[in-house]
């Protein structure tokens, strides 16, 4: 989509929605410094980063998606959109978590064995941390062991697992089957979440809690927390 005319585009020039817009076909291009600059233009204005981020940054990806579904952006296009997203995430992150929230709990979180999507993850974790939980984030195509190392570390009260494949999902199965072998499943909250989830499916791999987007899953992990003050203050 890059030509001169786009080239010699002054961003500043733009009004908000087509400077949105302007973003949209930026990340589909894979241009991360306009991507970039789009973002501070915004923060600027006055628009609140989680606004920036859903409506500008998710929304964009949400079209490569569909473009990538229908073989129109190949995997090396959908990477450079994906580089190009995290470099406006990066702006965001440390203004998301600047919030002065007070300290509520902890959580590790990873996607998957054989996953390597971590955008959405990433995504909750930059919200939770802006919501004042402490995140241990263990990043991709993360085996049970590596779930099991973290949980023993740094006993957390939440354990978040992402998937964003139909044949990695399943998975998830797998380490909470081994936390329940081990005697450990009542140790943590479950939480889930990627695109090809729902419910349903977290019902039946014994998942305490599906969320199918990062605001949920800050408002669910701080029902958790609520809950287990409860019980405490309760027994
Ligand atoms: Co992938 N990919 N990809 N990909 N990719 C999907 C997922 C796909 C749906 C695209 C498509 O065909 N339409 C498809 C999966 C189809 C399926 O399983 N049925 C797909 C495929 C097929 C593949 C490959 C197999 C392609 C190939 O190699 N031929 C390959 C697999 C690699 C692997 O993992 N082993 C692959 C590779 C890649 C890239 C590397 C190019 C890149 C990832 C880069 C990265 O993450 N660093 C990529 C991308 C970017 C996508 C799409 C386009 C976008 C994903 C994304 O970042 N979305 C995606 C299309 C789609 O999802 N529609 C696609 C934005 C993000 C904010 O949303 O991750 O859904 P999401 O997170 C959401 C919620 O789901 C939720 O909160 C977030 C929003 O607030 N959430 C949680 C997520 N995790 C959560 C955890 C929680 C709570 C909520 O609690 C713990």
């Amino acid at each position: 989509m890059t030509d001169d005319a786009s080239e010699d585009l002054n961003l500043r020039d733009l009004d908000d929605q087509e400077l949105v817009e302007q973003m949209w076909d930026d990340l589909y291009d894979g241009l991360a410094e306009e991507v970039v600059e789009g973002t501070n233009i915004l923060l600027e204005r006055g628009w609140e980063p989680y606004k920036v981020l859903t409506e500008a940054l998710v929304e964009g990806m949400r079209i490569v998606g569909i473009d990538f579904r229908d073989g129109i952006l190949f995997v090396p296009e959908v990477l450079m959109a994906a580089n190009s997203m995290k470099a406006g995430m990066a702006i965001l992150r440390p203004l998301l978590a600047e919030t002065g929230a007070p300290p509520q709990g902890k959580m590790v979180i990873g996607t998957v064995k054989g996953d390597i999507h971590d955008i959405g993850k990433n995504l909750v974790s930059m919200m939770m941390e802006g919501a004042g939980f402490e995140v241990i984030d263990i990043g991709i195509n993360n085996p049970v062991e590596n779930y099991l190392e973290a949980l023993e570390e740094h006993q957390p009260d939440i354990l978040g697992m992402s998937a964003l494949l139909t044949t990695t999902m399943p998975y998830m199965k797998v380490v909470i089957d081994t936390l329940k072998e081990k005697g450990l499943r009542d140790s943590y909250a479950v939480v889930v979440g990627g695109a090809p989830l729902n419910e349903e499916f977290s019902r039946e791999i014994g998942a305490d809690y599906y969320c199918r987007d990062a605001a949920v899953a800050v408002e669910t992990a701080k029902e958790i927390m609520a809950r287990k003050h409860n019980q405490a203050l309760a027994g």
